[in-house]
């Protein structure tokens, strides 16, 4: 996986050749505050000449420190999105919030005002198979289930893991440093929170948009997602994508189900401000997305579906968010 979270400063590194002495300028960093010259750099004669010295930008440090998810930009002076690679930096809401649930689907899913305090990073993709695998391999993971239809570990290395229950899953995020999303996390970092139907929009799915089962109304035998049963390979459905002004995020739509980090419990329509509903962690908790063995309204963003703690199954899988600490 991808390193923790980026903390080492952009530094530029000058030589003056005639003394072989190595110079480090680092803008400054925001939260620790650790921009020092590494260790192995020798300290600067006195005989520097003023031109070489005067290279080091002297921006005045973020006030305040930015989080550890997010960079100080010695330019501005503001603090920047700084997540790892692979993840997608999400700001938080703001005062208003945005509005969680529908109302189409009585008592369960009233609409209320959700607010989010604080930004997040969320993976890019469903975690592959490749990444759960390395954490097996660590000795932190449980293997998925491996028996039954559509075993997607470990040949099918750029597909999302499935068959893996909420524990599995939420080990496979802790051992990250990560964390399962929360419901409203997810559906605030699918949607932007303008109401759109699934993450690109208002636009019907295709297969150019997620894996799914366009046909599920003419029969059941006709659940076989878009690749004939099965999972894609991640990242394969650009049409689908989520963009933010930091990054892009696949297959929030489709492909596989993805465990939220809540119980399922009713959305009552009372407002809240970073809601968590985990009050029986061995109960039902939500999931999000639909699967490729899902309609088109199955992997609607504002589609709320629940499953038992311990489900293993080929349409189930899961992302991971990393919050500030
Ligand atoms: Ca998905």
């Amino acid at each position: 996986m991808s390193p923790l979270v980026h903390s080492a400063p952009r530094c530029e590194t000058l030589t003056i050749a005639t003394l072989t002495v190595l110079l480090t300028a680092c803008p400054p960093e925001g939260g620790s505050g650790s921009s020092t010259a590494p260790a192995s750099a020798a300290p600067a004669p006195a005989t520097v000449t003023a031109s070489a010295s005067s290279a080091a930008p002297s921006s005045p440090p973020c006030a305040p420190p930015c989080l550890d998810i997010e960079r100080c930009d010695g330019a501005t002076g503001q603090c920047a999105p700084g997540c790892p690679q692979d993840e997608v930096y999400i700001p938080a809401t703001g005062p208003k919030g945005f509005t969680l649930g529908t109302g189409l689907r009585g008592k369960v899913d009233k609409p209320h005002q959700v607010v989010l305090t604080r930004p997040f990073c969320i993976d890019k993709t469903e975690v592959t198979v490749t990444a759960y695998e390395a954490c097996v391999k660590a000795s932190k993971c449980e293997e998925p289930r491996l028996w039954g239809m559509w075993i997607n570990y470990p040949k099918l290395a750029d597909h999302p893991i499935n068959k893996v229950s909420w524990s599995q899953s939420k080990t496979y995020c802790e051992a990250q440093g990560k964390s399962l999303p929360t419901e409203a996390q997810w559906v605030w970092a699918a949607t932007g929170g303008d109401g759109r139907k699934w993450p690109w929009g208002n636009e019907k799915p295709t297969c150019d948009h997620a894996d799914f089962t366009p046909a599920i109304l003419e029969g059941p035998s006709s659940d076989d997602g878009c690749q004939g049963g099965g999972t894609s390979a991640v990242s394969t459905h650009p049409k689908g994508n989520k963009v933010w002004p930091s990054g892009t995020i696949h297959d929030l739509a489709g492909n596989v189900w993805e465990w939220m980090l809540d119980n399922y419990v009713p959305f009552t329509g009372k407002d809240e401000t970073d809601p968590l509903h985990l009050d029986n962690p061995q109960g039902v908790h939500v999931v999000r997305g639909g699967g490729w063995n899902r309609s088109g309204r199955g992997i609607r963003a504002d589609y709320r579906g629940g499953a038992v703690v311990g489900y293993q199954v080929p349409g189930l899988g899961f992302r991971c968010v990393r919050n500030p600490k």
